[in-house]
């Protein structure tokens, strides 16, 4: 489906998938729970999802001859964190906008985890008073003026990588991956969980899985907290994707499936249940997550689990798309574990 995108390799290769048993075992057996641990995709600063994406960005990148990318998130992005890694890896420079899209306020919020590396990987970074908005950002267009007014080559990445051009691509090549990997394992996967916040994984896996009629089978677990405008842009990235690389197939709002019911309190916050599950899969599996993203899609699927949502037997897949070094900023939550 890709063979016309160019690709810049910037992971290992396919991220492995792993049984999670006792998890599994824990949840009573009727379904059987693996993990795609694409929070080990990478050598790049604890690599997840956005490597993926990037590697069909960054020929672009090199291509349009620019010397700093320039992108944008909050606080404790996983995204900016990424892109700074990205960066010094092609030997660029790098400019981040970090806006408060969350109102935390653990001691060292903007001292620790993500935006520790970004600042030690080189990145110049500028924190921008503004709440959460997965949209295109004044201050990220401002930051891109800026660095051609000071003479550099500004190369633009939109929040989380995804209403670029080509940000769904990274997620069509995973479901071929997966589709690769069932065949090698002898396994067939029923349902993908996915957490959703600016859309493009979610929108490439479904562009990915229609090939095979799973795009509803794709269950994105909202973290945005704005399931709205995170729906749509799913949708929108979905559809710009499959027309693309030539899909043959409309993609829908129906085959966009969002569950609203896990993002609370709100985007970046975690709430008990969020913390619940994040220990439970700690202690079941060594598995960490993290409390803005995989914290919430893994009390998600342990929540439709318990409401019996999948039919028995079923295998599901959980798309570990990384995130956590962010829990070094929420240090106080977890204190006594
Ligand atoms: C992020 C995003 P999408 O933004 O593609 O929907 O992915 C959601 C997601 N899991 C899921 C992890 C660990 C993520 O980091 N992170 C953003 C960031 O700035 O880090 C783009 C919001």
């Amino acid at each position: 489906m890709l063979e016309k995108f160019e690709r810049y390799p910037l992971t290992f290769g396919p991220s492995p998938i792993e049984k999670l048993s006792r998890l599994t075992e824990h949840l009573g057996g009727k379904v059987d729970i693996y993990a795609k641990r694409e929070d080990c995709n990478s050598g790049l600063a604890f690599g997840g999802n956005k490597i993926r994406k990037l590697e069909y960005i960054v020929p672009d990148a090199i291509a349009s001859n620019a010397d700093t990318l320039v992108t944008i998130g909050g606080v404790q992005s996983n995204h900016t964190r990424q892109v700074a890694a990205v960066a010094a890896k092609l030997g660029m420079k790098c400019r981040l906008v970090q806006e408060g899209w969350v109102p935390f306020e653990d001691a060292v919020y903007d001292r620790v985890g993500n935006i520790l590396m970004s600042r030690v990987m080189g990145a110049e970074i500028e924190l921008v008073n503004e709440g959460f908005d997965i949209g295109i950002r004044e201050s990220w267009t401002r930051a891109i003026a800026d660095v051609k007014a000071k003479g550099g080559k500004p190369y633009a990445i939109p929040a989380g990588a995804s209403v670029h051009k080509f940000g769904g691509l990274g997620y069509v090549g995973f479901a071929e991956e997966v589709r690769q990997q069932e065949a090698e394992m002898g396994v067939h996967f029923d349902f993908i969980i996915v957490c959703t916040v600016t859309g493009s994984t979610h929108a490439g896996m479904v562009v990915g899985f229609a090939k095979d009629g799973r795009a509803r089978n794709v269950i994105g677990i909202d973290a945005s907290f704005t399931p709205e405008q995170t729906k749509a842009q799913v949708l929108d990235i979905a559809q710009k994707t499959a027309a693309l690389i030539e899909l043959g197939q409309d993609i829908t709002l129906d085959d966009v499936i969002l569950n609203e019911d896990y993002a609370y309190p709100r985007y970046g916050v975690p709430s008990d249940e969020t913390n619940e599950a994040i220990r439970l899969s700690a202690r079941l599996e060594g598995m960490m997550t993290d409390p803005v993203y995989e914290g919430k899609s893994m009390q998600g699927m342990i929540d439709l689990v318990g409401k019996d949502f999948f039919p028995a037997g079923s295998k599901i897949l959980y798309a570990h798309l990384g995130g956590v070094p962010a829990i070094n900023a929420y240090s106080y939550i977890y204190r006594n574990g």
